[in-house]
């Protein structure tokens, strides 16, 4: 008679953080959302800051499917399935991370754009932004110049962040820097780029004011630019 072998079977929470953020990693990579939002629950209730589940737990494993993405050992039906388990630990901490109670320090739009569908990294972006207390209005995906002008038009925002996750769609990025400076919104728009395969000579080449490497980056950049401005208009 088969015999269910009770060691093929790994509890998630008989295992210890080391243990278990490998073994993250390894549902990550096989899209076992529910694994994913369970390990989130489990560090959370060890007492882990969610931003530390979130970059070391989650981001460090999305890393490890890009590179097999790359390589060509994971194919699109299997990233979705990550990015899918991804979204649903991401789901969990996004409340907690947004929980610090900070007063609203400004107004950002951010959206993907045109031609990119990525938007993992643009909602990290959104989440970290939205806790240190900006209010964050997100364009979502395949945004065209006309949406992004038609939001800034609409919410006057302080801020306009882009993000771009593929060589092709970055240049995009210039098309709508440039058609704010044509139609005279440049100069009040602090405009912050985004994405892996940005550079700081790309975001100063198209006339964005910063890149950010990563969302924290994102947040110490918005910071201290809104800070930048005000003192500006104080002194002025
Ligand atoms: Co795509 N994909 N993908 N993909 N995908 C990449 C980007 C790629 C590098 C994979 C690879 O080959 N290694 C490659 C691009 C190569 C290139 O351009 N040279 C690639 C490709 C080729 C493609 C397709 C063309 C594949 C195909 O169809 N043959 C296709 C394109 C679709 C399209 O957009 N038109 C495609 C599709 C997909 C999926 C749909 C399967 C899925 C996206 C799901 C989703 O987003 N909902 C997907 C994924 C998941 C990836 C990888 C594996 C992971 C991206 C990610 O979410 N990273 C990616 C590999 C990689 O990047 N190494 C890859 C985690 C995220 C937290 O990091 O997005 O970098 P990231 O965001 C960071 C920072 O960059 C920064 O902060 C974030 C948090 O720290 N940041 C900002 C990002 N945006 C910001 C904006 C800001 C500030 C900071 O504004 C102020």
């Amino acid at each position: 008679m088969a015999e269910d072998n009770p060691e093929d079977e790994i509890i998630l929470s008989e295992l210890d953080d080391a243990e278990l953020v490998e073994q993250m990693f390894d549902d990550l990579y096989d899209g076992m959302k529910e694994e994913i939002e369970e390990g989130v629950r489990i560090l959370l209730d060890r007492g882990w800051p969610p931003y530390r589940v979130l970059t070391e737990a989650l981001v460090g494993g999305m890393k490890i499917v890009g590179e097999d993405f790359r390589d060509g050992i994971l194919f699109v039906p299997e990233v979705l399935l990550a990015a899918g388990a991804m979204k649903g630990g991401m789901a969990i901490l996004k409340p907690l991370l947004a929980e610090t109670g900070a007063p609203t320090i400004g107004k950002m739009v951010i959206g993907t754009v045109k031609g990119d569908i990525h938007d993992i990294g643009k909602n990290l972006v959104s989440m970290m932004m939205e806790g240190a207390g900006f209010e964050v209005i997100d364009l979502g995906i395949n945004n065209a110049v006309e949406a992004y002008l038609a939001a800034m038009e609409a919410e006057k925002p302080d801020i306009l962040g882009m993000s771009a996750l593929l060589t092709t769609t970055m240049p995009y990025m210039k098309v709508v820097i440039d058609t704010m400076v044509a139609q005279g919104l440049r100069d009040d728009t602090i405009v912050l780029v985004g994405g892996a395969p940005l550079n700081e000579d790309f975001g100063r080449a198209i006339g964005a004011d910063a890149y950010c490497r990563d969302a924290a980056v994102a947040v110490e950049t918005a910071k201290a630019l809104i800070a930048r401005r005000h003192n500006r208009a104080a002194a002025g």
